[in-house]
């Protein structure tokens, strides 16, 4: 499937680009109470009665407080949550019904520095049968996945060797329809590492849930589904199964992309839209300056797409039609703060987390907090 969506995606940018200009002056980090009042997200206009209804943005509820930099999240079979938190490396469930968030589980050997620590957490599509939960987390050596129950004490690693470092560790995970993981990694500070194919930093990966590279790799035997990636942190998919990844930009661009198998998403060579080498790169299909996002979760609910920014301070809606995107529309900004992660849960509702105890905000009350919208 080709990127057929240049004139709306071009329509799309030129709003994006048009927002930035606005308002880059007042929507620093250092400003973190700047800006409007959120705007909530339009109802879905789609017709039919097939599509889940969006949720209600305007009605939020505290599903935990007193979290310290949250990063993962995934839901059980039965609605409640789980939660990583980056920097103590702790799971907490958090129950579907409401009521506080206790610890079910420690990950050993987690060294949190800088943007490293406990990272994404994945919830085995099996989970009924077989209690798997998996997680991304920086070690003393290397970023790796392991996988526990939650009974379990000794987790398994079942990939490892990502390169770390103090910033661009990627880290989300997510099961894709296919019911295979899908990770997103970063370059660890070393671009070059995007288009070494040998290196499993800048990529997207895609593993069995037993950490094997999957059938129907672009290269038999290697983990890599996509390359040139600079901080994937990302992953969401859409109802025909199209994979949506968010990325960070170096200075200038923040990307959305939807991702291809075998494609090359053009880092370092490229940052934002730019020369495609004859088709060599695939551009993204949203821009943001940096300012406006950081873009750090990404969840689908029915056409939207909505992504959780961090510097920028807001939640992005982003309205898709069949591969193509519409215009980027920003709410809440400044309210909560840095957003680190969105996720869709079982029941239609969606789960946003903070990220003001992360070094870079400004906590409020009760942060960090995981905030519940209802589906409308
Ligand atoms: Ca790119």
């Amino acid at each position: 499937m080709g990127r057929a969506n240049g004139r709306t995606a071009a329509i799309a940018r030129a709003g994006v680009v048009l927002l930035a200009g606005a308002f880059v002056a007042a929507c620093g980090d250092d400003e973190p109470n700047a800006g409007p009042p959120p705007t909530p997200a339009a109802r879905s206009a789609s017709p039919g009665g097939s599509r889940p209804p969006l949720p209600d943005l305007g009605s939020p509820r505290d599903a935990a407080t007193g979290l310290e930099v949250p990063w993962g999240l995934a839901f059980l079979p039965d609605g409640d949550a789980l939660v990583s938190e980056r920097d103590n490396a702790r799971v907490l469930r958090i129950p579907a019904k409401g009521g506080s968030a206790r610890e079910v589980y420690r990950v050993p050997g987690v060294v949190a520095q800088g943007e490293g620590g406990l990272l994404g957490i994945a919830v085995s599509p099996n989970y009924e049968r077989d209690q798997f939960v998996y997680a991304y987390f920086t070690a003393a050596s290397d970023n790796r996945i392991v996988r526990f129950r939650l009974d379990d004490d000794e987790p398994r690693v079942i990939f490892s060797g990502i390169a770390k470092a103090g910033i661009h560790n990627g880290g989300r995970i997510a099961f894709g329809p296919d019911g295979h993981l899908y990770v997103g990694t970063g370059d660890a500070g070393n671009p070059d590492r995007s288009q070494d194919r040998r290196s499993p930093n800048g990529k997207i990966l895609r593993l069995t849930p037993d950490g094997e590279p999957a059938p129907g790799n672009p290269a038999g035997g290697s983990p890599v589904y996509s390359l040139g990636h600079r901080n994937v942190q990302g992953l969401a998919w859409d109802s025909d199964e199209r994979l949506y990844a968010t990325e960070f930009g170096q200075n200038r661009f923040d990307e959305v992309n939807v991702i291809e198998s075998g494609g090359n998403y053009g880092w370092p060579e490229v940052e934002g839209e730019g020369d495609t080498d004859d088709g060599r790169f695939t551009n993204p299909v949203v821009v943001w300056g940096t300012d406006e996002s950081s873009p750090s979760g990404a969840a689908v609910v029915g056409d939207t797409l909505y992504v959780a920014a961090l510097r920028g301070q807001r939640l992005w809606t982003v309205p898709l039609d069949d591969g193509k995107v519409g215009e980027a529309r920003d709410g809440f900004r400044g309210e909560y703060g840095r957003l680190r992660t969105v996720v869709t849960a079982p029941d239609g509702s969606l789960w946003l987390a903070t990220s003001n105890r992360d070094g870079r905000g400004n906590p409020r009350d009760g942060d960090d907090r995981i905030i519940r919208f209802p589906a409308g």
